[in-house]
This record gives structure tokens, sequence and C-alpha cells, in this order.
């Protein structure tokens, strides 16, 4: 049987999402009320969440976006008959654009904070997430949503569209978390070499690099995501888990020791004036490409 819950832009606030969620309403049929941005299937026959990201136009993520995914994520980490989750996303054309910039363009302090802490708890899930996890990439990944697929276990996506961290094009600097997750998915000279360049990989690049772990026609990005979930599922699941958190826990457990360090220096840096400028103008240059 699916079961199934909308998660979205909340009409009422988070409060509402809290409350529906804290009661293991997640996987009801009859909790999905005022949300919108976010679909979370379970099939609770095969143990496999279909989380898909649907806040247009782009999947930005933003305090309240990135917020949602937490509440999804701790459910579906939570949840003792799911035993892998794909990521996907629901717009046409569009993973994730990454972080919302607007968050970080002129941006009021306490929200700024707030913001980077819920991104870091997100990674920090995503990454250490003891269910199977497969970004299922049917759209553009740039910077934060190349950072959600390169935390998952396994990439399988489109043709035709961009990966890659590409901060330095907007005159930013992609924090070191996200520089040890591109390092532990491909060698250190591409990363090197992308991270100055900030490099958005085609799809056939990203496959070459191993950036992505296989590409299929747009079509059949989730059936291959579902059935190479079956290929994972096969693994006995605690030797499985226990290999990954032997690999990942390195790197995870450096951003807990340093989440207030990385806050402050987030904060202090984004608020700088050739940031802010930079930002400003990256954010102009998305507006005039329709002109
Ligand atoms: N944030 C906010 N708004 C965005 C973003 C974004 N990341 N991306 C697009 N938008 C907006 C556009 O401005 C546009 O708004 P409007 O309709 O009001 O003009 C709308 O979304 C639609 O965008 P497009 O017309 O560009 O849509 P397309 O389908 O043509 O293109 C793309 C989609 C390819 C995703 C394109 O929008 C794009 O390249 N966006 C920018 C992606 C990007 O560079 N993201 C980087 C974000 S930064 C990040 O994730 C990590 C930061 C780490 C900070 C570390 C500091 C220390």
């Amino acid at each position: 049987m699916m079961s199934r819950m909308r998660l979205g832009v909340l009409t009422s606030g988070i409060g509402i999402a809290r409350h529906c969620l804290s009661k293991n309403a997640l996987f009801q049929r009859n909790c999905r009320r005022h949300f919108s941005s976010l679909d979370l299937n379970v099939d609770s026959k095969t143990g496999v969440a279909v989380l898909s990201m649907n806040k247009p136009p782009v999947n930005s993520l933003n305090l309240e976006f990135l917020t949602e995914l937490n509440i999804a994520l701790e459910k579906v980490e939570n949840d003792k008959n799911c035993r892998g989750l794909i990521i996907t996303s629901s717009l046409p054309r569009i993973f994730s654009a990454g972080l919302d910039i607007t968050e970080m363009y002129q941006p009021d302090i306490d929200r700024l904070q707030e913001f980077w802490r819920t991104l870091q708890d997100m990674w920090i899930k995503l990454y250490g997430m003891n269910r199977v996890t497969i970004a299922a990439i049917n759209g553009h990944s740039p910077a934060g949503g190349c950072l959600m697929s390169i935390s998952c276990d396994y990439r399988i996506m489109a043709p035709n569209y961009s990966i890659g961290l590409n901060e330095t094009q907007l005159g930013i600097v992609a924090p070191f978390w996200f520089v040890d997750a591109m390092l532990n998915t491909v060698d250190f000279r591409q990363t090197e070499m992308a991270l100055q360049l900030g490099t958005l990989f085609k799809t056939e690049e990203a496959l070459s690099i191993g950036l992505i772990d296989k590409m299929v026609p747009q079509e059949e990005v989730l059936t291959a995501a579902h059935q190479e979930m079956q290929r994972w599922l096969k693994i006995p699941g605690f030797a499985r888990q226990l290999s990954k958190t032997e690999l990942r826990r390195p790197t995870i457990e450096k951003l807990i020791r340093k989440k207030e360090e990385d806050i402050g220096y987030f904060r202090d840096y984004i608020t700088k004036d050739a940031i802010q400028k930079s930002l400003g103008m990256y954010l102009e240059s998305l507006k005039n490409k329709k002109k």
C-alpha cells in the first residue's frame, strides 16, 4: 500500500508540520493539508520512500524549505519500515537550483544564521543517513543541488543537464564540507579544478569523472532509481549501514565539531560588501537572462 503526504510552503507555519509529523502522521493518508512543496511517498510493501521536491520555480533551498526537508529526512530515518530513500524533483528540468540566493543577499542576520544552521543540519542528516539514498536527478543541479546529490549513496541523472559546485561563479566560496563531500566523490584534481573554475558539468561529463553513477533518459530516471535501490536493498542492511558510517563519519564529525565556527564564518563572509555586490550582480544576471 502506498501512503502519501505532501509537505510544502507552510501556509500556517512550520508549527503545523511539526504537529502533524510529531504524531507520526507522515505516512498516514489523512495528514496532507497546507503542504505543497515536498511530496513524500512511502511504499510500505517495498520500504522505499520517494521524496520529491516541488517548490517552483527552481526548488531553491530557503529556510522554510530546508526545515521541511529536515523534518521529512528525520521521519524517513525514524521509520523502521523504510529502508531506502529516493530524492527527486517534481519540476520540469530542475532538480534544485541550490541555495536560495535571496537568503544571502541583504539578509537579516538572525535569519541568515538560522538558514545556515538548518542547511548544516540537513546535510548532516542526509550525508549520514542510515537508509540507502539515491538521487534521481531529473534536471539541473547546481551548487546546493549538487551537494544534495553527492550526499546520496548513488546518483542517476538524465542527459543534457548540468551539475557541479559553481559557487566561484557567484563570487563566493564553497564551504569546507561542500568540498569534503566533493572530494569523497571525485578525485582531488577534478575537485581542485572544478571548485576554482566553478564548473557546471554536463551529464555526460559528470558521468565520465564519477560525479554521477549512471545516465538514463529523462523518462527512465525514476524507474532506474527503483531498480538500483533493489540492488542495494539485497545487501544485509546492518553491514551496509556500518560500512557507510565508517566511511562518512570523519567528514560529518568535522562539521559537527566546527558548526558554530562555520556559522560565524559564513555570516561574516556573506555580509562583506564585496560579496553582497557579487550576489546582487548574479541575481540581476539571472533576472536579465529573460530580457
Ligand atoms: N536562488 C534564488 N532564486 C533563483 C535561484 C536561486 N538559486 N535560481 C534561480 N532563481 C530564480 C531566478 O532569478 C528566476 O526568478 P524570476 O522568475 O523572478 O526572474 C527564477 O528563479 C527562474 O530562474 P530561471 O529563469 O533562471 O530558470 P531556468 O529554468 O532558465 O534556469 C537554473 C534554471 C539553471 C537553475 C538557473 O536558474 C540557474 O542557473 N540558477 C542559479 C543556480 C545557482 O547558481 N545556484 C547557486 C546557489 S549558491 C549555493 O547553492 C551554495 C552557496 C554556498 C555559500 C557559501 C558562502 C560561504
